[in-house]
């Protein structure tokens, strides 16, 4: 499994990263939460079984050894997921299953995609597929639900308990429509925390720096003035006072370069 464990974790880190960017940028990130597995033995075999495949095809004919979920705030979020994995040139598609404009017989709601990606191993290169899994917050509730309940039923759920989450799966497709409509200003609300919080960071690590090379007596008087800018909670004035403050860094370097 340790191939299918590299692939996973490279792939884990390159869209946890992905969303990083967003954050630091102080942009909107259409990727929530990132979560990366390889699938169990047990898991293979029944599988295996399941679809008739012998062992020597497992590496061809199980595409979902590796596997990555993306979770998303919102419906439209998917597709702007789907649109940076096509764009990239480190992942090649090989299928894509939309289960959300095609939702499966069980209420199941999620986008697949089959991608082909490269890892390097002591005996050089290997191509592997995995499979990326890319849901709203609502859908992955619903679906982990649902596989636990499988799991418990070993695959033959009774029909009141079918129609239920039948009727639950089509109640949070409800929730994320409901939750689409409000997206605009849930986008700028976080935006507008995510920027405050960069500028934050930026305030005090050029505070911190400062300590290092100028007054202290100076220092205090613009920590003191920082607390007093952060307690208005206005992010103009904010980010106004980082940019003083990095001319005034800036300064202060140069002196300690003479
Ligand atoms: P696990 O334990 O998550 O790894 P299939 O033959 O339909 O079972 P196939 O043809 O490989 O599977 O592809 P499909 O239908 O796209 O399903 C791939 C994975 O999607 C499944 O993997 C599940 O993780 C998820 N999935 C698909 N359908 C459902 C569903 O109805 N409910 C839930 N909860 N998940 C679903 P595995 O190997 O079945 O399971």
């Amino acid at each position: 499994m340790s191939p299918y464990q590299l692939a996973v974790d490279e792939l884990s880190i390159k869209f946890r990263h992905m969303k990083e960017e967003f954050d630091i940028q102080g942009l909107y990130s259409p990727i929530e939460k990132v979560e990366g597995r390889v699938k169990s033995i047990d898991s293979i075999l029944d599988k295996l079984q399941k679809k008739n495949i012998s062992m020597n095809d497992m590496e061809d004919k199980i595409e979902d050894i590796a596997g990555i979920r993306i979770t998303c705030q919102f419906v439209e979020d998917i597709d702007r997921v789907v649109e940076m994995i096509r764009n990239r040139q480190d992942m090649e598609i090989r299928l894509e299953k939309d289960y959300i404009r095609n939702k499966k017989d069980s209420g199941y709601r999620s986008y697949h995609m089959i991608i082909s990606y490269v890892i390097q191993t002591i005996h050089g290169p290997k191509r592997l597929p995995a499979e990326i899994q890319i849901r709203t917050m609502g859908m992955n509730f619903w679906a982990t639900i649902e596989h636990s309940l499988q799991y418990k039923y070993k695959g033959s759920i009774p029909e009141r308990v079918q129609q239920k989450l039948s009727d639950a799966s089509a109640a949070i497709d409800d929730i994320d429509h409901a939750m689409s409509e409000v997206r605009d200003e849930i986008m700028d609300a976080q935006v507008y925390h995510q920027k405050k919080e960069n500028t934050i960071k930026d305030i005090l690590n050029n505070i911190q720096n400062l300590y290092k090379i100028a007054n202290k007596r100076e220092v205090n008087k613009i920590q003191d003035e920082f607390y007093r800018i952060y307690l208005l909670d206005d992010l103009p004035k904010l980010q106004h006072f980082s940019k003083q403050l990095d001319i005034i860094s800036e300064g202060y370097r140069a002196q300690s370069l003479i």
